[in-house]
């Protein structure tokens, strides 16, 4: 499918999906929401893709939905254009193996900021803001934020941030635990393609690292033993694994082939 709202490439390993309307700071319209799911799907199905990475053209991440669409006449149902546009991207890329890193290389929004928290790691440039800013124009949180937000800085900031609305600066952000990594702005985009390269060489592992994760935050302890038992079993059967355990032994670096 050509795309207009978003740029797809291919990198070694790594795909990359960037949110492409720059003069509204890469908001959603329904093509957008369309195009970044198509694409997702691609990449999973893609065998010579092992990891995606999602980042914005200009200075935005992404500022939620497109606003100038909402006006009383025209808004329609939220709750629909949720259920249709925006949980099938959230769940698509919680659901996925392959793991997705948000480069978040600037402001994140709204729909845009959950849209990054629903990602498996965020790095970030020095320029990034999160703003849980639904409360600014008298929404809720939405796309997983009220889920994944406190699973990843407590409830207790959690519900500071989504309350007040403040913008958090990536510094602040890497201490709260939002974000993994940051770098500065003029080496923000060779720093994380550069992730997502390492990422892509890693072993088969990292897809069941990121189902037992994803199994265990929904379940209690004996159901995520016994889950991580399965998901060993498998990481066990790996060409991976024996390589690792064989480099391990010769004292040299794993090649990994991802099988
Ligand atoms: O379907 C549904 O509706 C349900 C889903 C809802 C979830 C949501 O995501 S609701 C939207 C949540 N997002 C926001 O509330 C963010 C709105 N934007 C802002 O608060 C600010 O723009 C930012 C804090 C992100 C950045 O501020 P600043 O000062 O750096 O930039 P700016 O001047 O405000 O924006 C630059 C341009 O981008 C401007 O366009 P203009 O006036 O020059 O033509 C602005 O209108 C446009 N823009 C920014 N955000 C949006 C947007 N246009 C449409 N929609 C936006 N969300």
């Amino acid at each position: 499918m050509p795309y207009e709202t978003i740029l797809y490439e291919k990198h070694n390993g790594a795909a990359t999906i960037t949110l492409n309307r720059p003069q509204a700071l890469n908001a959603f319209v329904p093509q957008m929401n369309t195009e970044v799911l198509d694409a997702l799907k691609s990449a999973e199905r893609d065998a010579e893709v092992r990891c995606l990475m999602l980042t914005g053209v200009g200075r935005a991440f992404c500022a939620g939905q497109d606003l100038k669409t909402r006006t009383p006449g025209q808004k329609g149902s939220l709750g629909a254009s949720l259920r249709e546009r925006y949980n099938p991207m959230i769940q698509q890329i919680r659901r996925m193996e392959k793991i997705v890193i948000a480069a978040v290389n600037g402001v994140a929004a709204g729909a845009g900021c959950n849209l990054a928290l629903a990602c498996d790691l965020r790095v970030a440039s020095e320029e990034a803001k999160f703003i849980q800013s639904f409360v600014r124009v008298g929404l809720a949180p939405d796309s997983g934020g009220s889920f994944i937000l406190p699973r990843l800085v407590g409830l207790s900031k959690a519900m500071e941030l989504l309350l007040l609305g403040e913008t958090v600066d990536a510094r602040e952000a890497q201490r709260i635990g939002l974000v993994a990594k940051v770098f500065p702005a003029s080496e923000f985009a060779q720093a994380a393609g550069e992730l997502a390269q390492s990422v892509a060489r890693s072993p088969r592992s990292i897809g069941l690292i990121k189902r037992a994760v994803n199994y265990a935050m929904l379940s209690d302890l004996e159901a995520s033993l016994d889950y991580e038992a399965y998901l060993q079993e498998i990481a066990g059967r790996s060409a991976d694994y024996d390589e690792g355990v064989r480099a391990f032994l010769e004292k040299r670096a794993p090649v990994f082939t991802g099988k």
